[in-house]
């Protein structure tokens, strides 16, 4: 029998936090409860920092946060993750200013940090709070820009800022940016505070608009498998890869690799390291595929779009070679099964998850067939096509 992951409900992370919130702070209950969502990308892999186009959606695995404001400078913050190695408790005094927003240890924390340092209204209370979320930790689904989310839309309900979901969605990429050392895009951030139900997201990584696109009913489902390999994107890889098509741009004369055409890259080849022009060119035909990807989704072409993502695999694997053996041969097993339309590994690359897109019937034999795969571990099926949008999730308050 072909297992599958269960995604928790969102009630159930709540309750878990609830108890701890009463645990390490006695039984006031918490005055406030949000969350926000992890995405799965569907295609637009190390596009959005070249200003290109992604097509994410978001995910029903949710970072939630509870807690209530007091009347000191105090933050006190308790992680339930049973995944963190570090401490999971962390306090600090807003009245240390920047110099207590520092980053150091528990990693996780530094996350939250980041957000109080950029957040957009100011003073700010102290606070106590409990995180819990069902996003797996480096699997590539977006757990810490559903982190910060979280924590800026709790601060929100503490100190009301601009309301200005960009300039959120920009402060938080500056938070990981400054407190987490990966140099990100805006893809996370954005798609965690603008996902819609029933819709990935097509977002212009230049204009930062944003173009939602229906998911046609009936329609196949969308299945992703967690390799299990943890990616860290702050282990420097990822900054290489943002460097190298900078560099390929300056050598272009271009503002950035979304203004590149392949005929011009073609043109400055004998210029240019082997390596820069592989990037580059990964990124311009990306950035092309994610725009027909889109329309495809919109006509419910999905042979086409499965092809569309079976070609950005590929070019990640070897033109950015940010993939890995493990999601090489999930995505190859995924592939031999009838039924499925297309797959690709999703988000930095290094570990993490690959995205399937496939027929309903095809879910319990594409699960067992990727069983094979040594690196198994989980599979999260989630239903993409469902009259209510069932299985999608957005940021919600849901308590204040
Ligand atoms: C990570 C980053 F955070 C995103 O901004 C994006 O670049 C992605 O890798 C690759 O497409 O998730």
């Amino acid at each position: 029998m072909a297992m599958a992951a269960s995604v928790p409900a969102v009630s159930d992370l709540v309750a878990a936090a609830r108890r701890q919130f009463a645990r390490s702070f006695g039984e006031e209950p918490p005055q406030v409860a949000v969350c926000a969502p992890g995405r799965v990308n569907l295609i637009g892999e190390h596009t959005d920092y070249n200003q290109g186009f992604v097509l994410p959606m978001a995910l029903p695995l949710v970072t939630v946060l509870v807690g209530s404001p007091t009347h000191s400078q105090d933050v006190t913050i308790v992680t339930v993750s049973e995944d963190a190695d570090e401490p999971r408790e962390v306090s600090f005094s807003l009245a240390g200013g920047e110099s207590a927003l520092s980053p150091g240890v528990p990693r996780w924390a530094n996350y939250v940090k980041g957000v109080i340092q950029h957040y957009g209204a100011s003073p700010l209370p102290g606070f106590r709070a409990v995180v819990a979320s069902s996003v797996p930790l480096g699997g590539g689904l977006s757990s810490s820009a559903s982190l910060e989310v979280a924590v800026y839309t709790f601060l929100q309900q503490l100190k009301p800022d601009g309301g200005d979901n960009v300039a959120k969605a920009l402060s938080c990429q500056k938070a990981e940016h400054t407190h987490a050392g990966v140099p990100c895009g805006i893809m996370d951030q954005l798609v965690s505070i603008l996902g819609k139900e029933g819709h990935a997201l097509l977002i212009d990584c230049r204009s930062l608009e944003v173009y939602p696109v229906p998911l046609v009913l009936p329609g196949p489902l969308i299945l992703i498998t967690n390799s299990n390999v943890k990616h860290s994107l702050a282990s420097g890889e990822y900054a290489v890869r943002r460097r190298q098509c900078e560099e390929a741009a300056a050598a272009l004369g271009k503002k950035s690799l979304r203004d590149a055409t392949m005929k011009e890259l073609e043109e400055v080849r004998s210029r240019l390291d082997d390596v820069i022009f592989r990037r580059a060119r990964h990124v311009i035909e990306e950035t092309e595929r994610t725009r027909q990807a889109a329309e495809a989704l919109r006509r419910g072409a999905y042979k086409e779009f499965g092809r569309l993502m079976v070609e950005s695999h590929d070019s990640l694997r070897d033109l950015y070679e940010v993939s890995c053996r493990e999601l090489d041969e999930l995505v190859s097993a995924a592939l031999e099964v009838d039924g499925v339309f297309g797959s690709r590994m999703t988000g930095g690359g290094f570990g993490g998850c690959t995205v399937t897109l496939l027929q309903a019937h095809s879910v319990d034999k594409a699960i067992l067939h990727m069983q094979v795969c040594r690196h198994y571990t989980c599979m999260i099926p989630c239903l993409l096509f469902t009259p209510a949008g069932e299985g999608l999730s957005k940021v919600q308050i849901l308590v204040k």
